[in-house]
């Protein structure tokens, strides 16, 4: 119990680090996808710092977890926990936007430890259905053919998307296609913050219940407090045992959630002025 705790408050502190680290890298463009950053800062630590099977020493290894993120605007914090992990330099965090860089305004797979670009949103999930059967596809060549599989797979694959995104229809093609080939190996995570770009997400497109959309396209889905590292961990297990059926976790969170006075406003892209940025440090205890 007491290793537990200490496990998730360990993540808890890596992800309020990472937010911190993410200000700082979007302080070297003036500018930021601040809000979806923070409200998903939580379960990507949850992701890459204790769930995925990974190694940065190695980032190309055939058999590790893949990490498609598919609203790929959200990448400065992506990029601190590149660092953190390293994949990169920590010292490759402030060429961020600049020319000839690595790391651009969207996740870009030109980088160690990124598998897909991203920036036009609605393709991900797609990318990660192909990606979870191939893991499959992997494992036994000669089973080509007759997919789908037979034998385990040799990783698995997590897509995060965010909630505006699931209003493109693409996103519900691949979702189809996911339990049709009954891809155990893959889970998606929403971003539920409630807001997209310009608005909330229910006055541009209200989505209804995307745990119900999930559940009727064949998935196992629950809801969680995506904020709430405990709730994260748990329900990262819980995929692992789901078996014959890709798994949606619909994640409600915070948009900017780390950050009191942006939480919950549409701090989409948000310019990183000194005072912003000196605000932003102190609330993230430093
Ligand atoms: C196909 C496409 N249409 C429009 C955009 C412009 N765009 C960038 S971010 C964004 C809002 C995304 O909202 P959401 O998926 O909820 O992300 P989050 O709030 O978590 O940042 C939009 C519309 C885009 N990148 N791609």
């Amino acid at each position: 119990m007491t290793d537990r705790k200490e496990l998730i408050a360990g993540l808890q502190a890596k992800a309020n680090r990472l937010r911190r680290d993410s200000l700082l890298v979007m302080k070297e463009m003036g500018i930021g996808w601040l809000g979806g950053c923070f409200s998903s800062a939580d379960f990507i630590t949850a992701l890459f710092f204790y769930r995925m099977k990974h190694d940065p020493k190695n980032p190309r290894w055939e058999d590790r977890d893949r990490l498609i993120i598919s609203k790929g605007h959200s990448c400065e914090l992506f990029y601190a926990a590149l660092a953190e992990a390293g994949y990169i330099p920590k010292e490759e965090l402030c060429t961020y936007s600049h020319p000839g860089t690595r790391l651009q305004t969207h996740v870009d797979c030109r980088s160690p430890g990124i598998d897909c670009s991203g920036g036009s949103l609605g393709l991900g999930l797609s990318f990660a259905v192909g990606t979870a059967m191939g893991a499959y596809i992997l494992s036994d060549c000669r089973n080509l053919t007759t997919f789908p599989r037979y034998q385990q797979a040799r990783f698995r694959a997590y897509c995060v998307l965010g909630d505006g995104e699931c209003n493109e229809g693409q996103v519900w093609e691949a979702a189809a296609n996911a339990s049709h080939y009954k891809l155990d190996n893959l889970t998606a995570i929403v971003d539920h913050n409630k807001f997209q770009s310009t608005a909330a997400v229910k006055v541009k497109m209200d989505p209804l219940s995307l745990a119900e959309k999930f559940k009727a396209f064949g998935w196992e889905t629950r809801e969680i407090d995506g904020n709430d590292m405990a709730e994260i961990v748990e329900i990262l297990d819980w995929a692992l045992t789901v078996t014959g059926k890709p798994q949606a976790i619909i994640s409600h969170t915070i948009k900017g959630k780390g950050f009191p006075s942006l939480e919950n406003t549409n701090c989409h892209y948000v310019k990183i002025t000194d005072e912003l940025l000196k605000k932003g440090l102190e609330a993230l205890g430093e």
